[in-house]
């Protein structure tokens, strides 16, 4: 279907039913025809697919929806998100920092943490990606391997965001905490959550975390800076 002949507001309304529906096929056109019309990534991101998103999770909540419909949504929702992928990761920046991001123990949701792992990638970082139901025992694998100034951690239920505390005792544990920064995030979690369960920082959304990250390493430059000079 060519959608050329909708206006700006009807085209995020049939994304948003589509996203709905579940309809994969559609959006991602949708999504380049927004593009088309000189939309921003997050233009589209805001006012189509998290939007529609938005709708699926009220209605899952209440009973209407249920796993096979919602699942049918986030599928489509991730096809948008392919065509968004390059030009949320395109950079022209240097490495400005690693980071290793993964959903928690237990937690399957990995489209917000994803898209938070995209626009990192966009404003210069390493990032990798551990995927979904990360243990504390991963984390610390990919600590290791990677070495990463920042660690996130992404949590969507009430009963798998404890969990983000059980991988920054293991930091603890391990003698490592002072070194690694540690990002949490995900819709349950909330700013004074995360400070009492010792994490160094909340990301509200995507591109607050990336304001957030781009801070922390510039402090770290600065602090290495100085030790250098002392
Ligand atoms: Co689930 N689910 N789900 N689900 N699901 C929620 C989270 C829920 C709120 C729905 C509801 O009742 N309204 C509810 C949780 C209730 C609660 O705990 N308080 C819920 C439930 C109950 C469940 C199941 C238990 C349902 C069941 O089986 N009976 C089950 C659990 C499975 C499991 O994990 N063990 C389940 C399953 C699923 C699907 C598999 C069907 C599917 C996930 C598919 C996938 O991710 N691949 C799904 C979906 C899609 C949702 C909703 C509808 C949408 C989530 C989403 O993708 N949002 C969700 C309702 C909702 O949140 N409104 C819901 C869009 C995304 C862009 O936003 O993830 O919030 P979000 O990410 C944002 C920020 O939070 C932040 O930045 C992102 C971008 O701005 N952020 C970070 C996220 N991670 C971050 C990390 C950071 C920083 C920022 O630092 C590292």
């Amino acid at each position: 279907m060519s959608y050329k002949e909708l206006d700006l507001e009807e085209l995020y309304l049939q994304m948003q039913d589509d996203l709905y529906d579940g309809v994969r096929e559609e959006i991602p056109q949708q999504v380049m025809e927004a593009l088309a019309r000189g939309q921003t990534p997050q233009e589209v991101l805001d006012g189509g697919l998290v939007a529609g998103m938005d709708i699926v999770g009220v209605d899952f909540r209440d009973g209407i929806l249920f796993v096979p419909e919602v699942l049918m949504a986030a599928n489509a929702m991730k096809a948008g998100m392919e065509v968004l992928r390059p030009l949320l990761t395109e950079t022209g920046v240097a490495r400005v920092g690693t980071m290793v991001i993964g959903t928690v123990k237990g937690d399957i949701h990995d489209i917000g943490k994803n898209l938070v792992a995209m626009m990192l990638e966009g404003a210069g970082f390493e990032v990798v990606n551990l995927g979904i139901n990360c243990d504390a025992d991963k984390f610390m694998a990919a600590i290791v391997e990677h070495k990463p100034d920042i660690i996130g951690m992404s949590a969507l239920l009430t009963t798998t965001m404890p969990y983000m505390k059980t991988v920054i005792d293991t930091l603890g544990e391990e003698g490592i905490r002072d070194d690694i920064y540690v990002m949490v995030g995900g819709a349950p979690v909330t700013e004074g959550f995360a400070r009492d369960m010792g994490a160094d920082a909340y990301g509200r959304d995507a591109a607050v975390s990336v304001e957030i990250a781009k801070r922390h390493m510039a402090r770290k430059l600065e602090a290495a800076r100085a030790a250098k000079a002392a």
